[in-house]
């Protein structure tokens, strides 16, 4: 009773909640972080759950991780260097994979027992990690940021939970400093940035914050992800001064790369019409979003 009272009262969409039909619980466990919960689920196939919060599901996981990662890596050319923050599961990994461009992968996930847990219950998506370019970093990704040459990247993604708990700093300017400073002139961001139906004035904050930081072009992208409040989630996509950056429309696209879309298992989701349509917003959130 407790914990489901808590669910109903997260602070990130009050007197909402969302439930799916549980079949059988396949771990439950405490890291010095949070509640780390698999389940799997009568419709959505396996469930992965971070202090009570859905961060993916077999079923609709593509969604998520191909836009998060094909949004950047298609919007500049030949990406080399690349860094995950967050995304233990491997799932991002395993998109970045499709790319033979890329020459090294680093990964900054904060729990261990994320990593471990996900190796245990979704194959799928932890192959990312059996990739030679990868190097896992287990720790805070402030410090990992802070610890980071000027200019060592092409591209970061900010593949993180939301800012409640371990993730709450990610959202913040010192943050994105750090990200800035770790990416070469041109070189660009991905970052998960909510919903547009739940979460305006967080996106907001964080359009505002990057327009000053990263002085290139900044766009907030959605998708559809079923199992997410409100079944859509938003990314923010900035390029760093310097070589200009097209987001709207992929200077490298996926279906040019060669075998990028067969690499591992299919590409479900993205494609380059997806990614073009990534950028079309609704009136309101044009209204609200748009003056950054
Ligand atoms: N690809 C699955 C989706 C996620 S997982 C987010 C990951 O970010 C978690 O494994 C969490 O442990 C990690 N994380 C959180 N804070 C930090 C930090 N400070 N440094 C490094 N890693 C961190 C995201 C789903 C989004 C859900 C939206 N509602």
């Amino acid at each position: 009773k407790a914990s489901k009272l808590q669910y109903y009262n997260n602070p990130m969409w009050p007197g909402e909640t969302h439930s799916l039909k549980v079949e059988k619980i396949l771990h439950q466990g405490k890291s010095p972080y949070q509640e780390v919960l698999i389940f799997e689920s009568l419709t959505y196939g396996k469930v992965l759950v971070l202090d009570g919060i859905v961060q993916l599901t077999d079923k609709d996981e593509c969604a998520y991780q191909e836009m998060i990662t094909h949004l950047p890596l298609c919007s500049i050319p030949s990406p080399k260097k690349v860094l995950v923050i967050g995304g233990g599961d491997g799932g991002v990994l395993r998109e970045i994979a499709r790319h033979g461009s890329v020459e090294s992968i680093d990964i900054c996930e904060i729990d261990q027992l994320v990593i471990d847990v996900c190796k245990d219950f979704f194959p799928d998506l932890s192959v990312g990690f059996k990739d030679p370019r990868v190097r896992l970093h287990v720790g805070d990704a402030v410090e990992f940021l802070r610890n980071t040459p000027e200019g060592t990247y092409d591209a970061i993604i900010v593949d993180s939970s939301d800012p409640i708990g371990p993730a709450q700093e990610l959202v913040e300017k010192p943050f994105f400093e750090t990200i800035a400073r770790a990416l070469r002139p041109g070189g660009v961001l991905c970052n998960q940035a909510e919903s547009m139906w739940l979460h305006t004035h967080l996106i907001q904050d964080m359009l505002s914050i990057c327009c000053e930081t990263f002085k290139g072009s900044v766009h907030y992208a959605w998708t559809s992800v079923p199992t997410y409040p409100s079944g859509a989630i938003g990314f923010l996509l900035c390029a760093k001064e310097g070589p200009p950056v097209n987001f709207l429309a992929p200077i490298n696209p996926i279906e040019k790369l060669e075998g990028a879309m067969t690499a591992g298992r299919d590409i479900r989701f993205y494609n380059t019409e997806m990614h073009k349509a990534a950028f079309v917003l609704p009136t309101f959130a044009k209204r609200e979003l748009e003056t950054y």
